[in-house]
């Protein structure tokens, strides 16, 4: 950026120019559309006019719960479905559901939602505030929200809060290790938290990076970068990281390993980092890294892939369990180029969804047994079915997609809103309706039947909030340039 101040926009058409121009070449093996690894669900094959039918019914729900959200939430962060009463996470708003549906109303064509939901996040978003904020929940859904909205609109007040709320988490990487403590006061800089995770110490480089590029003001590269390689750098010898890290000793509390919660989005934002930015250190750490989940965490039962839980040190399985939230795998494994491997998996995923009709937060895959049954209108399963059509347009993938949202309206559709289930066996509703039902979930179901133009998928990478964020050449930003290895 060499130090100049580069505020850059885009609208979806303006974006295809721009960043055809600006794609890197990125040393990942391209995604073939190879023979797909297990049969097809070919019944109920979706011709283009099904899929824009399916797509359009996707909005009309998007709105329903939109509609119930600006009638009884408008301003607060969510919106409670059943008690039909709003909720602010801290006591006072961050408006999390208005950043994190601006994209997703865009893309779907709904202006006039748009520009009001636009205009309410301009006139009434302020980062000003005595309240001690998570760092990665407030990075991925407010700071992803507002930089891809910004590239989206152009509009400069949503750069200049992404500036102002980067600026106010900054204090959090304040610790001995540059690993970021879990909670910083957003007034006073004060931190909290020593005892993190990699999914929190690791999934903020895409935010953080965009931020440095279009601010010209690399320390928010800089810091994020290194909380990544901080990360990375205590694998342990077999190449596996923790649950639990402490950001002042930067050692492990938690030997458990995974790819679930709590780790996930680090692994994922190695892949993507590399994408975004061009970065060989992320490209070098994803490659580490997938040779000992693959070894060490992959698992095979009744012929089934699986992956499950591992002592970090040792390699020793520790549990069979997979969850609603490891099923963003097949995404990653799809977009670094190991589709076979992700087609695998995807259908492990939707055997879990199966199972009761709709996917429990955790199941052991040895004895098929639900271990966690809440539903939560999780995404991941509906983001994998949407990149594993984008890399092989095999027809199954929007049949899949199509059986998991009409399983999604016939359980989570309350008369004001979507709600999560208590359990997926009895599925009892509860009064939650998360921000990212909007950013994520309706927003993959559309784009995976939507045509391909509605979002160029190679000119994007979505933060894991599902925000898009433009693809920037390597050169197009100064990189805190470390070697992992
Ligand atoms: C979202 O906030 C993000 O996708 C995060 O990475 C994981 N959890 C939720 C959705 O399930």
């Amino acid at each position: 950026m060499g130090g100049s101040r580069r505020r850059r926009a885009f609208v979806p058409a303006a974006a295809l120019a721009l960043a055809a121009a600006l794609i890197a070449t990125t040393g990942f093996r391209p995604p073939s559309a190879a023979a797909p690894a297990f049969p097809s669900a070919a019944p109920g094959a979706m011709d283009d006019v099904a899929a824009a039918q399916m797509a359009a019914r996707v909005k009309t729900e998007f709105l329903h719960a939109w509609h119930g959200y600006e009638r009884d939430a408008w301003g607060h962060d969510e919106l409670r479905p059943l008690s039909r009463t709003p909720c602010d996470w801290y006591g006072q708003s961050l408006d999390m559901t208005p950043v994190d549906a601006l994209d997703t109303l865009v893309l779907m064509g709904l202006h006039t939602e748009a520009d009001k939901d636009r205009q309410l996040i301009d006139r009434t978003l302020s980062f000003d505030k005595d309240v001690s904020v998570k760092v990665f929940e407030v990075t991925i859904r407010l700071l992803g929200g507002l930089l891809s909205g910004y590239e989206l609109t152009h509009d400069p007040r949503l750069l200049a809060l992404a500036e102002d709320l980067g600026t106010r988490l900054l204090p959090a990487f304040d610790s001995p290790t540059g690993l970021p403590y879990r909670f910083v006061n957003l007034r006073t800089g004060q931190v909290r938290g020593v005892d993190s995770n990699p999914a929190e110490t690791g999934t903020l480089i895409l935010e953080f990076g965009t931020l440095s590029r279009l601010t010209g003001k690399p320390v928010f590269m800089e810091k994020a970068k290194r909380a990544l390689v901080e990360t990375f750098r205590r694998r342990s010898p077999i190449g596996l990281v923790g649950d639990g890290l402490d950001v002042v000793t930067g050692k492990w509390t938690d030997a458990g390993s995974h790819i679930s919660g709590g780790i996930d989005s680090y692994y994922e934002y190695q892949v993507k980092c590399r994408l975004l930015f061009g970065d060989p250190d992320c490209g070098r750490m994803w490659r580490a890294s997938v040779v000992a989940i693959n070894t060490y965490l992959a698992d095979e039962e009744h012929g089934q892939l699986w992956y499950g839980h591992a002592d970090m040190d040792t390699g020793q399985r520790t549990a069979t369990t997979y969850s609603a939230l490891a099923a963003y795998f097949p995404a990653v494994l799809a977009l670094s180029g190991d589709v076979a491997r992700a087609e695998r998996l995807q259908a492990s995923s939707f055997r879990m969804w199966n199972l009761y009709g709709i996917e429990p937060e955790v199941l052991d895959y040895r004895t098929m047994t639900v271990k966690s049954p809440a539903y939560h209108l999780r995404p991941e399963i509906v983001e994998s079915t949407y990149y594993l059509y984008h890399f092989t347009r095999d027809p199954k993938y929007r049949a899949m997609g199509r059986t998991m949202f009409d399983d999604f309206v016939k359980y989570c559709r309350t008369p004001a809103a979507y709600a999560s289930l208590r359990s997926v066996i009895t599925k009892q509703q509860m009064d939650e309706m998360p921000s990212y039902v909007f950013a994520e979930t309706f927003k993959y179901f559309y784009l995976l039947f939507s045509p391909p133009s509605t979002l160029d998928f190679d000119k994007v990478i979505f933060n894991t909030e599902a925000h898009p964020l433009l693809r920037h050449l390597p050169a197009a930003l100064r990189m805190a340039s470390r070697n992992p290895s």
